[in-house]
C-alpha cells in the first residue's frame, strides 16, 4: 500500500529514489513520536551540475530552489495520502530558511532537527562522502532529500549504509574551495565536526554568491559536480 503511494507520486519514476528507515532513537524529542521514515530522493539536472566547476551560477540556485518546491510539495502530498490510509506520517521541509522556527539556533551549530542524510543512509540508499555529502548509489550527490515521518513500521526492511563508500578518491576534498573537509572517512559513529568544516563552508558559500551572483545566500556546489559517482550514473 504505501510503496504503491508512493509510486503514483514520485514521477516520472527515473528522477527519484526512496527508502524505508528505521529510525527508533535516532530522532530529536520532538520527533520521537515517529519511529520510522520514508527518504525521498529528487535527482538534480545534470547539465545544471556539470556547468558548476567554476563556480555557483543562477541556474543552480533557481534549479535548486526549484526542487525544494517540489519536493516540498510532493512529500506533503503524499502524507496527506497516507493520513487518509490511516497512517500518521509527517512531510518535513527540504531545508531552512531565514525567518523559519529555530534559525537563531540552526545558526548557532548549523545543524537542523532532521538530517536528511541520516535518513538516507538508514533507508540504506547511500552513504556519507569526504564532504558530508549524501552519495546515493543511483545519483551519486546529485540529488537533493526530503523526509517523511511515519509512525507505524512499514514492514519494509533496507539493509542501512553505515560506512563510507568513497575509499581513497579525493575529489571533493581538493576541489572544495573552503578546504572544508580533511579527508577522513565516515562512518556511523564519526561526527560531522571531526571531517567537516561546516562554518568554513558556509562562509565560502556566502562570499561565492555573492561575488558571483550578487545575492545574500549561500551556493557553491563544487563538491557535488566532481563527484565521480554521480558522474558514473549519469554514463
Ligand atoms: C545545515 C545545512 C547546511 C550547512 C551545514 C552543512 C553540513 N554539512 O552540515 C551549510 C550551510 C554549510 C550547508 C551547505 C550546503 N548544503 Co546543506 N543542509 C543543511 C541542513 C539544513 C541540515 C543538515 C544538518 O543538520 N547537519 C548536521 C550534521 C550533524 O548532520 P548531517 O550534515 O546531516 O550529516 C551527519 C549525519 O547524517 C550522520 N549520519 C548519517 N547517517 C547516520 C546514521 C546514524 C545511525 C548516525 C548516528 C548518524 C548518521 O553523518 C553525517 C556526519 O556526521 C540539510 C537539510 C536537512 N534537514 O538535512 C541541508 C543539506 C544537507 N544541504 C544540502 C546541500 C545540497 C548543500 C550545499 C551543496 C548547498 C550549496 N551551498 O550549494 C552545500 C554543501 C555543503 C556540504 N558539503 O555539506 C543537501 C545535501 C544533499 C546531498 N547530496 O548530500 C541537504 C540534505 C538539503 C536537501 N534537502 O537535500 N548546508
Amino acid at each position: 500500500m504505501i510503496t504503491k503511494i508512493l509510486d503514483r507520486y514520485l514521477q516520472p519514476a527515473g528522477e527519484y529514489i526512496y527508502g524505508f528507515a528505521d529510525l527508533r532513537g535516532l530522532l530529536v524529542s520532538r520527533f520521537e513520536c515517529y519511529e520510522f521514515g520514508i527518504s525521498v530522493g529528487k535527482k538534480l539536472d545534470y547539465t545544471i551540475v556539470d556547468g558548476l566547476v567554476n563556480g555557483p551560477t543562477i541556474e543552480y540556485f533557481r534549479h535548486y530552489n526549484q526542487i525544494n518546491a517540489d519536493l516540498e510539495e510532493v512529500t506533503l502530498r503524499i502524507a496527506r495520502d497516507l493520513n487518509n490510509n490511516g497512517f500518521h506520517a509527517l512531510a518535513t521541509k527540504p531545508t531552512i530558511s531565514a525567518g523559519s522556527e529555530g534559525y537563531e539556533e540552526y545558526l548557532e551549530r548549523l545543524t537542523y532537527d532532521i538530517s536528511h542524510k541520516m535518513v538516507g543512509t538508514r533507508a540504506g540508499l547511500g552513504w556519507i562522502g569526504k564532504s558530508d555529502l549524501f552519495i546515493s548509489e543511483k545519483f551519486g550527490p546529485r540529488l537533493r532529500l526530503d523526509t517523511i515521518l511515519l509512525k507505524e513500521d512499514p514492514e519494509v526492511r533496507a539493509v542501512p549504509v553505515e560506512r563510507s563508500k568513497c575509499g581513497k578518491c579525493r575529489m571533493c576534498v581538493t576541489a572544495c574551495p573552503a578546504n572544508a573537509a580533511n579527508g577522513r572517512l565516515w562512518d556511523i559513529y564519526t561526527q560531522r565536526d571531526e571531517f567537516f568544516d561546516a562554518f568554513r563552508c558556509r562562509e565560502k558559500c556566502g562570499e561565492l554568491a555573492r561575488n558571483r551572483l550578487n545575492v545574500d545566500e549561500r551556493i557553491c556546489g563544487l563538491c557535488i559536480s566532481v563527484c565521480p559517482v554521480g558522474k558514473k550514473s549519469y554514463l
